[in-house]
C-alpha cells in the first residue's frame, strides 16, 4: 500500500532563501551549511532558535495527535466484535500511546519537558490533529481510520524520516512501520465487512462517507494558506507540502476504494489525464478551522476525558517516582 521507501525530493524547499538570522554568523553559517548539504541536527548541535522553537511546535501538535488519537479507537476496545478484533485494537491503541512518548521525548532533547508539554495540551493552548475531534459511530469507523486516517498518517509521516532533526526522524522509522501495520489492519477489517451482509456493507460506506472530507483536511491548509510550510520545508523539516502530500493520499487511495468496493464521496473525483492525477473537490476550510480552534464537535469532550485520565494516573506516577527514589537510595547503600 503506502512503503517505507516512499520517495522523498532531497532538494524540496531548498529555493525559498534562508530566513534573515540574529544569531552568531559563524554558527548560523555552519548551521546552514549543513541544512544545505542534508545533514542531520543533532541535540548537542547548535541550531537557531527559530529552528528549535518551529521543531517543538511541529513535534508538540505530533505528539498530542497520536495521545489524543488514542481516544476514538479506545472507545471500542470493548465492543470490538471479536477477540481477533480486540487483541488488534488493544495492540495498536497502545501502538499511538508509544509513538506519544517517543515524540515527547524528541522534544525533551529540544529542551522542553514532557510535563510543559501536557500542560500545553491540557490547557487547550497546544493544537492536535482535527481528525480526532470526530465521532466513532460504528465499528466500520475503527476500519476506516486504519484505512484512511492510518494511511494519511503515513503519507505525510514518512517523509518526516529524513527530517533534519536526527531524533524526530530516527523516532519516525519505527513509528511508520507501526503505522503500515495499522493502516493494513483497518482495510483488511473492512474487507471482511464488505463481503459480509447488506447492512455491513452500509455501515462500511456510512463510515467512509463521514471520514473522506475530513481525512484531505489533516494534510493542513492549502499550501498557499500555510505560514510555517515555507520555513519548514527550508529547513528540511517538512519535504514535501501539503497539498503534494493530499493529492498522493488522494491518487493512492482512489485504487484502495474501488478494490474496497466502496464510493469516494466526491462527485468532482475524477482522472485527470493531462495532470496525471485524480482532481477532486473543495474541502471544507471553514470547518476545519473551526475544528483545529476547538470547536469541533468532540473537541470538548477529548480534552475532558484526557485530563480525567491524566488526573487519575497521578497516583501511578507518584509510586514509579517513589520506586525509582527507594533504588536508588539502596544502591547508593550498597555502593558504600
Ligand atoms: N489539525 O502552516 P501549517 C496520527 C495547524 S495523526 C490541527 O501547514 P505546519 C495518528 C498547524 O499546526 C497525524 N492543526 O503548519 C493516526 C499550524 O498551527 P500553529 C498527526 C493543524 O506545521 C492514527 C496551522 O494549522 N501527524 O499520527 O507546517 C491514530 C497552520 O498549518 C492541522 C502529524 O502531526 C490539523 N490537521 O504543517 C493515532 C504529523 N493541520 O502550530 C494517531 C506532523 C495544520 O502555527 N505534523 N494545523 O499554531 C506535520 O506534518 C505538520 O504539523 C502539519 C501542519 C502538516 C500537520
Amino acid at each position: 500500500m503506502y512503503t517505507q521507501s516512499f520517495n522523498v525530493p532531497d532538494g524540496a524547499g531548498k529555493t525559498v532563501p534562508l530566513a534573515p538570522s540574529t544569531e552568531d554568523p559563524a554558527l548560523q553559517a555552519a548551521f546552514d551549511a549543513r541544512i544545505d548539504a542534508d545533514g542531520r541536527i543533532e541535540p548537542q548541535d547548535w541550531m537557531p532558535e527559530a529552528y528549535r522553537k518551529t521543531l517543538v511546535r511541529q513535534i508538540s501538535q505530533h505528539a498530542h495527535s497520536e495521545i489524543v488519537g488514542m481516544l476514538p479507537e479506545g472507545n471500542w476496545i470493548s465492543r470490538a466484535p471479536s477477540l481477533k478484533r480486540k487483541a488488534i485494537l488493544i495492540a495498536k491503541v497502545q501502538d499511538e500511546g508509544g509513538h506519544g512518548l517517543y515524540l515527547y521525548s524528541a522534544a525533551e532533547t529540544l529542551g522542553t519537558s514532557r510535563d510543559q508539554m501536557l500542560e500545553g495540551l491540557h490547557s487547550g493552548r497546544a493544537k492536535y490533529s482535527s481528525i480526532f475531534n470526530y465521532p466513532t459511530l460504528t465499528w466500520a469507523d475503527v476500519g476506516v481510520i486504519g484505512w484512511l486516517v492510518d494511511g494519511a498518517a503515513i503519507m505525510n509521516q514518512v517523509p518526516l524520516c529524513r527530517c533534519s532533526y536526527g531524533p524526530y526522524a530516527r523516532a519516525m522509522v519505527r513509528v511508520c512501520k507501526e503505522e503500515s501495520f495499522h493502516q493494513r489492519q483497518g482495510y483488511e477489517a473492512l474487507l471482511v465487512m464488505m463481503q459480509g451482509t447488506a447492512e455491513q456493507r452500509e455501515m462500511v460506506q456510512d463510515a467512509v462517507n463521514r471520514w473522506w472530507w475530513k481525512c484531505l483536511a489533516m494534510f493542513g491548509p492549502p499550501d498557499a494558506d500555510s505560514p510555517n510550510s515555507a520555513q519548514g520545508m527550508r529547513w528540511g523539516i517538512k519535504r514535501v507540502s501539503n497539498d503534494e502530500l493530499r493529492q498522493k493520499f488522494v491518487d493512492a487511495t482512489v485504487p484502495q476504494a474501488r478494490v474496497l468496493g466502496v464510493t469516494l464521496p466526491d462527485p468532482d473525483l475524477k482522472w485527470n489525464e493531462e495532470r496525471q492525477h485524480y482532481d477532486y473537490g473543495q474541502i471544507d476550510w471553514n470547518e476545519f478551522w473551526e475544528t483545529v480552534n476547538g470547536n469541533g464537535p468532540c473537541n470538548k469532550e477529548r480534552l475532558a476525558t484526557r485530563v480525567k485520565a491524566h488526573n487519575e494516573g497521578q497516583w501511578v506516577r507518584d509510586a514509579a517516582l517513589a520506586y525509582a527514589e527507594k533504588q536508588k537510595a539502596r544502591s547508593i547503600k550498597e555502593a558504600a
